[in-house]
């Protein structure tokens, strides 16, 4: 992919020839995504500059699935059954500025405890120290929302000012109403930083939304 957006200048242009099938997102710059590197420690994440946007949640909330149904990509962020997958930050870049940041999952009991005592470290230090990080998508399963876990992801957020977007993926999983009303109860509990929206990956429900909150993070203009 070329520096597509180098010397971005506030217009967004159209990807030519491509049109996503499903939903009517004419520009998703996520598709370009490429995996980078998997860090186990912050000193191997790339440089600390540009814009760089992490998806955080549970263990089996859907982080990966959510990745690569934006990037348009089936198996771009390994996804899986088994709980826990996810043990390293995965980075994937968007162009030579922005990047995504697959987060370890968190709550998984079977993780040893050496290895969640890590991950609590290097997390709390990832949301106090890395500069680049424009934006948080905190994933929570739409059945299970605001559990012990995600409330500590939003205050980590809030104490750094970090701005959150809570993701209520998996929302093929229960009818409209429902879905709307565990919605609504979210938005009610979140503090003034963090927004929340539906999601699916896989019926694709909010994707368009999705991108468009990170085009804002990643300061690209809105989508179409
Ligand atoms: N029905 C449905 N299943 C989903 C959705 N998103 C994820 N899943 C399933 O949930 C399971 C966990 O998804 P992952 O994307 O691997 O979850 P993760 O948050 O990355 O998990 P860890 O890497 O373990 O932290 C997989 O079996 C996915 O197929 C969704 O929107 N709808
Ligand atoms: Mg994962």
């Amino acid at each position: 992919m070329a520096r597509y957006y180098r010397g971005f200048n506030g217009h967004v242009p159209a990807y030519p020839g491509i049109e996503m099938t499903s939903v009517n997102v004419k520009h998703n710059p996520d598709r370009s995504a490429r995996y980078v590197i998997s860090a186990y420690q912050l000193k191997q994440l790339p440089e600390d500059e540009g814009f760089e946007v992490a998806f955080a949640g549970r263990s089996n909330a859907g982080k990966s699935s959510a990745i690569n149904t934006l990037t348009d990509q089936k198996s771009l962020a390994r996804t899986s059954k088994t709980p826990g997958r996810t043990q390293q930050i995965i980075i994937f870049d968007i162009d030579e500025d922005r990047r995504i940041a697959d987060l370890p999952g968190y709550g998984y009991a079977k993780v040893p405890d050496k290895l969640k005592a890590h991950w609590r470290h290097v997390l709390q230090q990832y949301f106090q120290r890395r500069n680049s990080l424009r934006g948080v998508v905190l994933v929570m399963d739409i059945r299970h929302p605001m559990r012990p876990f995600d409330e500590q992801m939003l205050a980590w957020c809030e104490a750094s000012g970090v701005p959150c977007h809570v993701l209520l993926t998996k929302a093929d999983k229960l009818k409209r109403g429902p879905a709307q009303a565990t919605l609504h109860a979210v938005r009610k509990s979140l503090p003034p930083v963090a927004t929340a929206q539906v999601y699916s990956a896989k019926s694709r429900d909010g994707l368009e939304e999705l991108i468009q909150r990170l085009n804002e993070w990643y300061e690209l203009g809105p989508t179409g």
